[in-house]
């Protein structure tokens, strides 16, 4: 059995050679001068580390450089550690208030096949083994065996699911959902939608409907948008940050498939920019396969 620390560790093997396995062969022998620096630069943004982040890294490097007089390309990793950790620090994840409305409400938001329904159906083992009684609607209604696939997570976590026919207006489950979670007493219900309808319009349409009618269902209810991000997709990911935000708002980020991704760099790049926090990282396909993002614990697994 592995502890969550050496499977986050073991997810990130190729995003650790890809960004700091790079990063320290470079710098074996070398003189801390700018022509490295620009060596250094280089691997970050191929490491989808991102603009930003990669200047603010630049920048540290060459200020700590010059106040401590520093001389060897060695030094380079522990600047690196140290800022890593400061971008990626803790900021406050949204969450019900203890004694507020319930069941809170998680919109689970993204484009297709990033991992919504297989996080949903993670979410719910974890938060159940929290003691929270836990409920997943089935708003998926548009893609073939979305429901199905649900509903088989729902199971497999041990907890209700409402859900509806193929073709079934999306709102409408999400509204059937909040009574049903509301009267049973549920703590959190957990909304899994769709990632594409027939365009894109009608998706932001719909997911704006969806926060809308919730809220008529259990009115004053904590209703928060998670968007799921594939760890693969790299950079991309900030677009689809924006899409979803103008629309529905964005409370908290999942990324998932982090196992098997080299371009992990990418969570340092969405904290530089964004000031949304990460949540939770998936490392896996499997139902335990989820851990909230602890951004010291990541910054040491990246490290070590
Ligand atoms: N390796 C790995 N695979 C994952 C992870 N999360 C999801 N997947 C896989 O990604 C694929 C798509 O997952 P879904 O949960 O169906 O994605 P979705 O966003 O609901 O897809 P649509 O409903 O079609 O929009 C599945 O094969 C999952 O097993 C993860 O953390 N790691
Ligand atoms: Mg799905």
């Amino acid at each position: 059995m592995f502890t969550p620390f050496e499977k986050l560790k073991q997810s990130l093997v190729k995003t650790r050679d890809n960004l700091l396995g790079r990063i320290s062969q470079a710098v074996r022998r070398r003189r801390l001068d700018d022509d490295l620096l620009e060596e250094i630069e280089q691997i970050l943004i191929e490491a989808d580390v991102g603009v930003k982040a990669t200047l603010r890294l630049i920048e540290s490097l060459k200020t700590k450089a010059r106040e401590c007089k520093l001389t060897e390309g060695e030094a380079v990793m522990a600047i690196l550690k140290e800022e890593i950790g400061s971008i990626l620090s803790p900021r406050e994840i949204t969450d019900v208030p203890p004694d507020g409305v319930r069941p809170v409400i998680w919109l689970v938001i993204g484009v297709n096949g990033v991992g919504k329904t297989t996080t949903i159906g993670k979410l719910a083992t974890y938060f159940a083994g929290q003691g929270e009684k836990v409920m997943i609607g089935a708003c998926d209604t548009f893609r073939a065996a979305a429901v199905e696939q649900v509903a088989i997570w729902a199971e497999r976590s041990g907890v209700d699911i409402i859900i509806s026919q193929k073709g079934a207006d999306p709102a409408a489950v999400a509204f059937d959902a909040a009574s049903a979670a509301r009267a049973r007493g549920a703590d959190r219900l957990l909304l899994d939608t769709a990632g594409r309808l027939h365009t894109k319009t009608n998706l932001m349409e719909e997911l704006k409907k969806i926060k809308r009618v919730v809220l008529k269902a259990v009115p004053g209810a904590s209703v928060y948008s998670k968007l799921i991000i594939d760890g693969t997709t790299g950079q991309n990911a900030l677009s689809q940050v924006k899409v979803f935000t103008d629309a529905v708002g964005c409370d908290g980020i999942i990324i998932t498939k982090l196992d098997g991704t080299a371009k992990g760099g990418m969570i340092i790049g969405i904290a530089e920019e964004l000031k949304v926090p990460v949540d939770f990282v998936g490392t896996g396909e499997k139902v335990d396969d989820l851990q909230p993002f602890d951004p010291k614990e990541f910054t040491e697994a990246l490290f070590t």
